[in-house]
């Protein structure tokens, strides 16, 4: 793969990166996007009836029983070079901000630290009522699988149900992350946006920031994106082949 000279550049001597990341960082490990056409989640399931909060309410069952099935095929894969790939560009800038709108750990399993989880977590349930964090145990009771409904644990302080520990539609993202996503968006000179539709807000406002900032914002992506100038530039491919050639290209070559 042939990279732009003036794009090395840029990276090599960007004084500080953000990575702003979507499902499609994870998708060489197995887990589904969400608006793919044929493999995205929301081809297959209907977003009110699962990543809402009145969904919940409505049948907990249904929801607590998706997200189990989901958290457990988190569980049972593991980062692509994707997800390595942006461990080891943090060591190589000065100075990097992951920002990621995914619910899996996959980038901390590969090395990165103090990711911003703009959409919160699977691994962090917490009470629907009093926000007590719920600790779930390392082997789940039974094997869920998709479809299968299972009733949410019981909140050991007030006895409410717990939840998962996603935002779903209509909810606040968690303030002091999005407000340091935001400011890093501001502060970077340059921001690679991974594998996201940047259809969701006010996530997507995170390269907008970084854009309208000066910064040269690179998406990354086997899909076509609609670029509006000079400072926004395509890498066409799959996050975990092209990324770990941009890293060579730019720093071993
Ligand atoms: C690859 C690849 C490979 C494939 N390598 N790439 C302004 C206008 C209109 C609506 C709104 C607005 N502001 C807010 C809203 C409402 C709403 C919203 O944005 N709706 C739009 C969809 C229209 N936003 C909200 O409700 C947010 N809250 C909010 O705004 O609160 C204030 C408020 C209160 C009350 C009323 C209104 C507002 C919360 C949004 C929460 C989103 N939650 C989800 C689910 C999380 C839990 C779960 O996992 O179930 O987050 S939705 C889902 O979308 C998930 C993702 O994080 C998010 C983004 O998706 P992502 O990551 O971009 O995935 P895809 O599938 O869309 O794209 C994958 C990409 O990868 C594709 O481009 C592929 O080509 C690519 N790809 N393989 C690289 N190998
Ligand atoms: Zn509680």
């Amino acid at each position: 793969m042939q990279f732009d000279q003036t794009l090395l550049t840029r990276l090599r001597e960007a004084r500080h990166v953000v990575v702003f990341t979507g499902a499609g960082v994870s998708a060489e490990s197995g887990i589904a996007t969400f608006r793919d056409a044929l493999s995205g989640l929301w081809s297959r399931f209907d977003p009110m009836q699962l990543a809402t909060p009145e969904a919940f309410e409505d049948d907990p069952e249904l929801v607590w029983g998706w997200y189990e099935a989901r958290r457990m095929q988190v569980l049972g894969t593991s980062p692509n070079p994707g997800h390595s790939a942006i461990a080891e560009l943090a060591k190589r800038v000065p100075r990097l901000t992951l920002v990621t709108q995914n619910v899996d750990d996959l980038h901390e399993r590969a090395g990165s630290v103090d990711v911003l989880h703009l959409h919160g977590s699977l691994h962090q349930p917490r009470c629907s009522l009093c926000a007590e964090p719920f600790r779930m145990s390392a082997e789940p009771p039974t094997e869920p699988a998709e479809g299968r409904r299972l009733a949410p644990p019981r909140c050991e302080h007030c006895g409410a149900k717990v939840r998962p520990g996603v935002v779903w539609f209509g909810e606040s993202l968690p303030f002091d992350t999005l407000e340091a996503a935001f400011s890093a968006a501001a502060d970077c000179d340059l921001l690679l946006s991974v594998g996201t539709s940047g259809v969701v807000y006010p996530a997507a406002q995170v390269p907008e920031i970084a854009l309208s900032s000066g910064a040269t914002v690179v998406h990354i992506n086997p899909q076509p994106q609609a670029l509006g100038g000079g400072n926004e530039w395509l890498l066409t491919g799959a996050a975990g082949k092209v990324l770990p050639l941009l890293l060579q290209a730019a720093f071993d070559e």
